[in-house]
């Protein structure tokens, strides 16, 4: 046992157990390390164990999404549907906890209330709410960029006395929407995956609007053994295409600036992109979509045609229809159906930006003009992305520093992953880091951190950290990126934006917008040098 092993009851604590978390357990394991996994929840899957919605699943094609890194599991997984609902995909998170046997160093109902930096042992003090302690030489964070739900700071919110819920607080028993009048507040990914499932049963459903999204079609589709056969047989090309692709995706803007084609050119392969599955009209796009105003207006234009063809009455239409910003520059809802929901009798939309609502009451809602009962609200209104999961957390480094407060004005970080004044903590999925398409993004966090962990551990290095000079030059680096980019001049979760937490109605740059291949590359460097732009003790 090395000193550093004596002075914590772990090497390494790692606090969720979604993907992230899941997969840096199994690493560290490999390595020997003694690690402990804290869960909030009573069971693995992070975001696919919380949100357990009406109609939740995968916008991206399933097979891309999948952990890559045992052929074991990828050979003995089949995937139902190309884009898989919340329910397959949880029991293929629950099939890879049994196949690596992860459970069993994974506390299930712990919710982390602080992690406190000890300098004299060079360890953390992780506190969970019921107050126990554990202690650790590496503090690793899979709290997840989409975690932390925030409801709505409308007045009257605990008064109601039906049944009401967050999206990402889902019940585990079924809800049934037969015979009821539902409201669902808020229109983002989730609020649109959620109103066309509810359209299909409620009595009579209503959804408030705040802001209309620029929505894309899905088009999923079930998939057969046989195709299934075909899918595994390309998984060495597709995962390779992944680790070449701007954000990890099968999708990837084509080599052309939209004005280098022809009119008719480009309104046809906007067709055939509005006609394919999956994220291709946002990420297989010509390359200036998101950085040239008129390239935007333009292929806006041609998707609120879409609507205006797809929804019978031209006012809704139009309500539907973003006019505060351009397609693609917050995250693009995929849908199945959804405009088609408008053309329902069942199914009202109420546009809160001309008449807010004032107030839940005990039986429904009140807006500026109408007066709603319900049965069931559900509030589809977002998370504290990307850093509200750590706020949550009271995280102290080095004299007692408070992560919230030095990142009050936006995340400093060194590769999204480490942060000076805090040693030995490590962030999966953190800010300023290649979010992208995700679990890809995920194996290449966990390896890189648990190369990190060994070089550490063999050298019995006691104390590392990125120096204040690195992640200054990383944050004004990531900071750099996002300039000349559309989707940081919009109000959205991806900004860091949100209308009901205090503080955060300003716009941060809190997502790297380079390529993911070029953060890697930048990584990998750092590893291969040594890490010399840690510094070690
Ligand atoms: P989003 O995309 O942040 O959407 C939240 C929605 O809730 C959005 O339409 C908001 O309107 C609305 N909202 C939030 N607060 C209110 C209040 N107070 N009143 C009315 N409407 C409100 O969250 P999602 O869960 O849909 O998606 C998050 C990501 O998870 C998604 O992009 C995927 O990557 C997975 P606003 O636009 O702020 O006017």
């Amino acid at each position: 046992m090395t000193d550093l092993q004596q002075s914590a009851q772990y090497d390494a604590i790692v606090i969720g157990a979604g993907m992230s978390g899941m997969y840096q357990l199994y690493r560290l394991r490999e390595l020997g390390l003694r690690v402990k996994v804290l869960e909030a929840g009573t069971g693995v899957g992070g975001t696919w164990y919380w949100n357990r919605y009406p109609g939740a699943r995968f916008d991206s094609e399933s097979y891309s999404y999948q952990f890559s890194f045992s052929k074991d599991l990828l050979n003995e997984w089949d995937w139902s549907e190309h884009f898989s609902g919340q329910p397959e995909t949880l029991r293929y998170l629950n099939h890879v906890a049994d196949k690596f046997d992860l459970r069993k160093d994974i506390q299930f109902r712990s919710r982390v209330k602080s992690a406190y930096y000890q300098e004299a042992t060079n360890t953390w003090d992780v506190t969970l709410e019921d107050g126990s302690i554990f202690t650790s030489h590496f503090l690793i964070t899979a709290v997840g960029p989409l975690s932390a739900p925030t409801m709505p700071t409308i007045p009257g919110v605990e008064t109601f006395q039906g049944q009401s819920c967050h999206t990402a607080r889902w019940p585990h028993e079924p809800v049934s929407f037969e015979g009821k009048r539902v409201a669902v507040i808020g229109t983002g990914a989730t609020g649109v995956q959620t109103i066309q499932e509810v359209s299909k049963t409620a009595k009579h459903l209503t959804v408030f609007q705040r802001t209309p999204n620029w929505c894309a079609p899905l088009l999923n589709a079930k998939i057969g053994t046989e195709e299934m056969e075909k899918i595994r047989a390309g998984y060495d090309a597709l995962f390779q295409r992944c680790m070449e692709t701007f954000s990890c995706f099968i999708h990837t803007a084509v080599p052309r600036g939209t004005f280098e084609v022809t009119l008719e050119e480009r309104q046809a392969f906007w067709e055939e992109l509005y006609a394919s599955p999956g994220f291709g009209i946002w990420l297989g796009n010509f390359n200036d979509i998101l950085t040239n105003r008129e390239a935007n207006a333009e292929l806006s234009a041609f998707v609120a045609n879409k609507i205006r063809q797809r929804v019978k009455d031209q006012t809704v239409a139009e309500k539907l229809i973003p006019k505060n910003h351009g397609f693609g520059t917050r995250r693009v809802p995929m849908e199945t159906k959804y405009y088609e929901c408008y053309n329902q009798d069942n199914v009202k939309l109420v546009d809160i930006s001309e008449t807010p609502i004032e107030r839940i009451t005990p039986t429904g809602i009140k807006t500026s003009d109408a007066e709603y009962a319900f049965d069931i609200i559900i509030y589809a209104t977002g998370f504290d992305a990307i850093t509200g999961s750590f706020d949550r957390i009271d995280i102290r480094g080095v004299d007692g520093a408070r992560l919230k407060d030095r990142w009050k004005h936006g995340p400093e970080t060194y590769l999204g992953m480490t942060v000076d004044g805090f040693p030995n903590m490590m962030m999966l999925v953190g800010p300023h880091m290649a979010l992208g398409n995700i679990p890809r993004t995920i194996e290449f966090n966990v390896e890189w951190v648990s190369d990190l962990v060994k070089y550490a551990t063999d050298h019995n290095l006691q104390r590392i950290e990125p120096t204040p000079a690195d992640v200054q030059a990383w944050t004004d680096h990531v900071k750099s990126l996002g300039e000349g980019n559309l989707m940081f001049e919009v109000n959205s979760w991806m900004t860091g934006w949100n209308s009901n937490v205090e503080g955060k109605q300003v716009r941060i740059i809190n997502r790297y917008s380079g390529s993911a291949p070029d953060w890697r590359a930048k990584c990998n460097e750092v590893a291969a040098r040594g890490y010399q732009e840690m510094a070690v003790g």
